[in-house]
């Protein structure tokens, strides 16, 4: 027996009328059978959503098109034009992949992918995706990163592009970037803003980062809606994505977002031809159902789009349900190979077994039944598909096209495992995709007579070209295309608002962190660059103590705040509003740096300059999320990210997973990312302040430069002191050394002995100080202190002068900058950070005398930041040790005050190496 548990602890208000209806459903299931009962409870569910009545809306709905054909629209394009429009587009882009594959085997490229979604990506540009050429942004558009073939060969028909630019299909490094188009620049393999900055937007080609980051895109114009920043509720964020890629956790971790958001201003298009790169996404089940399932579950509009059109007329005579039954139980594998048998096997297999089944399509060839498309390459049902995503409001909507992969391409290509891969057609491949395509009059079989298949369009004042450039005109301008304008300024905020950070903090103790919280605070505060600000913070502000800004700068959330929070009687209250600024993510870091990444890109796809700082825990940064940030660099984002809880001896009882003492290593792999590790709050001011002028000089993004800052946080207190006179000996003013990532922070104590000179960074002061007292005190070494506040910059300068001087012999050598400031001070170099040793090792082939790192290479503990320190060997003793080993080895000191220190700072010599785990 069946029970549905809610309905049996209700009372029964009329059990004679339930047991009516009840009997009826059975009697027509006895009488009329199973389909028709099944029809009937679709209709009286569908009924009961019209009346509002409150029924839990299933998640599956069987194997048809959600949009029937009675409720279709009107076609208001050509048809025909369209088809023909796609035919060159088609043949273009396999062209150009096959060309570039002669060219030079082994560059690669794909086929299948747009083959598969051609007319996915038409319907679109010619009647919905809109342009920039009104002055408004447009529509976000991210492009699934294989189908970037389809788009050049567009971008080809518009006259945007010619045959030499196509022939630079993935041959970049001779076309500089600037060239102008005619000259033949490189196109790109995938979308990548970072290499055709005036063309792609959106990098999508790492798998799942282009759907969630749509999402997000969609959340943040509804922000910048809501904040009045914008008014960005006429773009539209459109996302193409493969069926395969829903397999990566981005891709389906943010969808109940978007519903709770209600973003109606996005739609997806998921390109189901059934296939990913090795075989089959569900052979053994069905992706559209699975996916219908998971986003009607999450709140989600889903239109499916299965069926061409020549299947409405079957289903309109399958009177015992018989074709719905056998789209039903028909697996993704089974259908696979229906799309690469001819029709005779569809016939016996697919509509054979039953007689019912076999009758309905007596009257088609084998030919029409090979031919009866699906849905995805339907332009009439995705053209309805489309449409009702963009009228529908409240909710986001999905598309689930059923495609074919490698559609026209031949019998070599369709639906076959290895299709993804298949770079290469032959002779006769090609003259089946000519014909395929109906191109014979534009490509006579004397076209194919070089080297090489010729790339073909139609001229330019022919009516297909000027079809074509007169949709995109009526939709405000070809697309993609990455325009950077100022539609709304940018001001810089006052200076006042350093002045506190750059003030320090007296005697009181204080954290880069909670400095940093109010320099965010007071950025905010400034009246011109405080809307522009973006807080960024996953579940944990409590943790950084930004907490207090809850109150006073809200936290977004498009719904307000529906109900009296439970501190609302506190000072410092968790107040949620439509118009708040900062956006608290909860546990997300996947979705953090997508809100950063929309943020930071806005200057750009918005014309409206925007600054986000994402302060997270660094450990759960670069190492957790690294993708997402080589992708925002790729897409040109400016902004920050604050990598709070830095430190591998910071945090005390985290342990393992916590304790990071290596994003550092990683923020350094990506080229645009200017990695610092500021051990005051001073330096954090200075950096940002900086950082800010760089990215937008006086406010101008035209200006400025698309890189981003990893700016470490600590949660160390200690006295922050002021910034020091700018104009410190030597030359080097404080501000530029921090900027170029050293400077002297304390001049040596004067003593009798040697002298040394220590660099610290991060949390490192504190034992730095330390050490250098007790090396003056017992041993007469006087040590200067400098603080490094990035190794990374060190390096990529003297890696530049490094190349300089090699590429230019018999010219006077140029020094890198770190050496010549080292060359400042005197004695052996050790330096100390709360990091693995490789961070300070960058600028190891640089230092003008002998150089040790101190760092915490290893898993971090659990203890004491004492312990911790003693453990890692990063304590003012061990400094102390170092200092004197060096001095020793270079003959400036008496080897006796090595056993001398141990003795003293009673250092173990016989404990486990920290870095063997
Ligand atoms: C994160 C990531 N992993 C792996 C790949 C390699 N890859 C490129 S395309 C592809 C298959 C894509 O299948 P699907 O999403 O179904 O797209 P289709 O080409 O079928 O439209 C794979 C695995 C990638 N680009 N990104
Ligand atoms: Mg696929």
């Amino acid at each position: 027996m069946i029970i549905d548990g809610f309905a049996h602890q209700l009372p029964d208000i009329d059990p004679h009328e339930t047991e009516e209806w009840l009997d009826s459903l059975a009697a027509v299931v006895d009488t009329r059978g199973r389909p028709r009962a099944q029809y009937l409870m679709a209709r009286l569910i569908e009924r009961s959503r019209e009346l509002a009545v409150g029924t839990p809306a299933s998640v599956s709905t069987p194997y048809v098109n959600t949009i029937p054909r009675e409720e279709e629209p009107w076609f208001p394009g050509d048809y025909e034009l369209e088809r023909h429009i796609r035919a060159y587009i088609r043949w273009n882009a396999a062209i150009m992949v096959v060309r570039a594959n002669k060219a030079a085997d082994g560059l690669g490229g794909h086929l299948s992918t747009f083959a598969s979604s051609a007319a996915l990506y038409e319907v679109g540009f010619n009647h919905f995706f809109r342009g920039k050429e009104d002055g408004d942004p447009g529509d976000h558009v991210y492009i699934q990163g294989h189908a970037a073939p389809g788009i050049y060969a567009r971008a080809f028909l518009e006259h945007r592009l010619d045959e030499s630019d196509l022939d630079r299909f993935r041959r970049e490094i001779d076309a500089p970037i600037g060239d102008p188009p005619s000259s033949g620049r490189g196109l790109s393999s995938y979308p990548h803003p970072r290499l055709m900055p005036d063309f792609w937007e959106y990098p999508t080609v790492s798998m799942g980062l282009g759907p969630i980051l749509s999402i997000y895109q969609a959340r943040f114009n509804k922000y910048l809606h809501n904040r009045r920043i914008d008014d960005a509720m006429t773009s539209r964020v459109w996302s193409f994505i493969g069926d395969g890629e829903v397999d990566e956790p981005e891709t389906l971790g943010a969808i109940s977002l978007a519903a709770r958001e209600q973003l109606d201003n996005l739609t997806w298009v998921v390109n189901c031809n059934l296939q990913r790169l090795d075989g089959p996404v569900r052979g053994n089940g069905k992706v559209i159902q699975e996916l219908e399932a998971i986003f009607r579950g999450s709140g989600w509009n889903v239109i499916k789009v299965v069926w061409g059109t020549g299947w409405d007329e079957l289903l309109a005579r399958d009177v015992d349900g018989v074709l719905l039954n056998k789209m039903n139980s028909t697996l993704d594998g089974e259908f696979q190979r229906y799309a690469i048998e001819p029709g005779s096997y569809i016939r016996e297999n697919f509509f054979g077994p039953d007689p019912r089944l076999r009758a309905m399509v007596e009257h088609l060839s084998d030919a029409d039944l090979q031919n009866l498309p699906r849905g995805g390459h339907d332009y009439q049902k995705l053209y309805s598909a489309y449409q009702a995503a963009t009228e529908t409001k409240g909710v986001p909507t999905v598309i689930l096209a059923k495609t074919i992969k490698g559609w026209t391409l031949g019998s070599g290509f369709e639906g076959r495992n290895s299709t993804h891969q298949i770079k290469k057609m032959t002779a006769a491949q090609l003259m089946e995709l000519r014909d395929r395509l109906h191109l014979e009059e534009a490509l006579p079989d004397s076209a194919f007579e070089g080297d090489l298949p010729p790339y073909v369009r139609p001229p330019f004042d022919s009516d297909l070209t000027q079809y074509l450039l007169g949709r995109r005109r009526a939709l405000d301008g070809p697309l993609p295309s990455r325009l950077v304008r100022v539609r709304r300024p940018l001001q810089m905020p006052a200076d006042s608002v350093f002045d506190e950070l750059l003030g320090g903090s007296g005697t009181q103790a204080a954290s880069t962190t909670t400095a940093f919280t109010r320099l965010l605070r007071n950025l905010c505060r400034d009246p011109d660059v405080g809307p522009r600000i973006v807080p960024i913070i996953p579940d944990e502000a409590r943790t950084f103590g930004m907490d207090a800004l809850f109150k006073e700068l809200g936290i977004y959330s498009a719904l307000g705040q529906n109900y009296e929070p439970v501190d609302h009687d506190l000072l410092l209250s968790y107040k949620e509003s439509t118009d708040g600024q900062i956006l608290e993510e909860g546990i997300s870091e996947a979705g953090g740096l997508a809100d950063w990444t929309a943020a930071a890109t806005s200057y750009a796809h918005r014309g409206v300059p925007m600054v986000p700082f994402f302060t997270f825990y660094s450990m759960f940064g670069f190492q957790r999320v690294g993708d997402l940030i080589w992708a925002a660099a790729d897409a040109r984002a400016r902004g920050f990210l604050m990598a709070a809880t830095a430190g591998r001896t910071t945090l005390l009882g985290e342990g393992l997973q916590h304790q990071d003492g290596h994003s550092l290593v990683l923020s350094s792999t990506v080229p645009v990312c200017l990695s610092y590790d500021p051990a005051f709050a001073f330096e954090t001011a200075l950096i940002v302040k900086h950082g800010l002028q760089r990215m937008y000089p006086g406010g101008d993004p035209l200006a400025g430069e698309d890189v981003f800052y990893y700016i470490t946080l600590y949660n160390e207190n200690y006295p922050m002191p002021p910034m020091p006179s700018d104009t410190e000996g030597g030359g080097t003013s404080i501000s530029d050394g921090v900027m170029k990532g050293l400077y002297r922070s304390a001049t040596a104590p004067g003593t009798s002995g040697p002298a040394a000179t220590i660099l610290f960074s991060g949390t490192a002061p504190t034992e730095t100080v330390v050490a250098q007292r007790e090396l003056a005190e017992h041993y007469g070494v006087g040590a200067e202190l400098w603080s490094a506040t990035s190794y990374q910059q060190l390096r990529s300068e003297a890696l530049e002068v490094e190349r300089w001087n090699r590429l230019h012999p018999g010219q006077t050598p140029r020094v890198p900058w770190v050496t010549t400031e080292l060359e400042r001070s005197a004695g052996p170099i050790v330096a100390v950070t709360d990091f693995m040793r490789a961070v300070p090792d960058q600028i190891s082939r640089w230092t003008p005398r002998r150089y040790t790192s101190l760092g915490t290479d290893g898993f971090g503990r659990s203890d004491t930041r004492e312990a911790l320190r003693r453990y890692f060997e990063t304590d003012a003793p061990h400094i102390v040790l170092t200092v004197l080993t060096s001095l020793v080895a270079d003959g400036s000191l008496d080897p006796s005050a090595l056993t001398d220190a141990i003795s003293r700072y009673d250092i173990p010599t016989e404990v486990a190496v920290p870095w063997h785990g």
